[in-house]
């Protein structure tokens, strides 16, 4: 399929409350032009920004079903804790029912909450993004906004690592792929600084 942007705008506007649009605004903002920064495509980055939560506001309930009969749920944790299921299920529907065919997207889409070992720029982007878009007001959220302009890779570890903190202050279960997808990053970026010794 033709990348559409308004196609796919209209349809987050169609899908989504206002203030969940508002954020998805921001976060395709943020996302393109840290793309543009970064020499990455910042149409892929807007269109995903914009369904990265298209799913966020379908019941828990049926976000379960969808995920069930999808066959998307891969941890007994996906079950325990439904709400990181909306990612999954919005790149399945987009790719199933809509004829989104981008990889690209369609990873960055499902990833967004989670992340995944082998994360690739645009997923690193949509993750990073989602955190860190201009309506965000948390205390380190300058320093993660500038981290991410300097360096994605690094900016992204810094990302995944303060919803650790997150998570464990809040006493909040950590999911298996947040835990690997930090560890998938640090290595990453050791062995790229040539500091990985083992
Ligand atoms: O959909 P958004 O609110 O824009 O953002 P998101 O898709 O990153 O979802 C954020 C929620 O996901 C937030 O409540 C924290 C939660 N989350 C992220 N990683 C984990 C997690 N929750 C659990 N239990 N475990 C995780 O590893
Ligand atoms: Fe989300
Ligand atoms: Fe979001």
């Amino acid at each position: 399929m033709k990348l559409q942007v308004e196609v796919l705008r209209d349809l987050a506007a169609r899908v989504l409350s206002e203030e969940r649009l508002k954020h998805t605004l921001g976060v395709a903002d943020w996302a393109e032009r840290l793309a543009q920064h970064h020499g990455l495509d910042p149409l892929k980055a807007r269109c995903a920004g914009l369904v990265h939560d298209l799913a966020k506001e379908v019941s828990l309930n049926n976000q379960l079903r969808y995920a069930r009969r999808w066959n998307l749920l891969h941890y007994p944790e996906d079950e325990q804790s439904p709400y990181v299921l909306h990612g999954p299920v919005a790149a399945y529907w987009l790719e199933h029912h809509y004829g989104l065919d981008d990889p690209e997207i369609l990873a960055a889409v499902a990833n967004h909450t989670l992340g995944r070992p082998g994360m690739g720029k645009l997923e690193m982007l949509i993750y990073s993004a989602d955190l860190t878009e201009p309506d965000r007001d948390f205390p380190k959220v300058d320093f993660l906004r500038q981290s991410l302009y300097d360096d994605l890779e690094k900016g992204t570890l810094a990302c995944v690592e303060h919803t650790l903190i997150y998570l464990r202050e809040g006493k909040r279960p950590i999911h298996p792929l947040t835990q690997l997808t930090f560890e998938d990053l640090r290595r990453r970026q050791n062995i790229g600084t040539g500091s990985n010794n083992a």
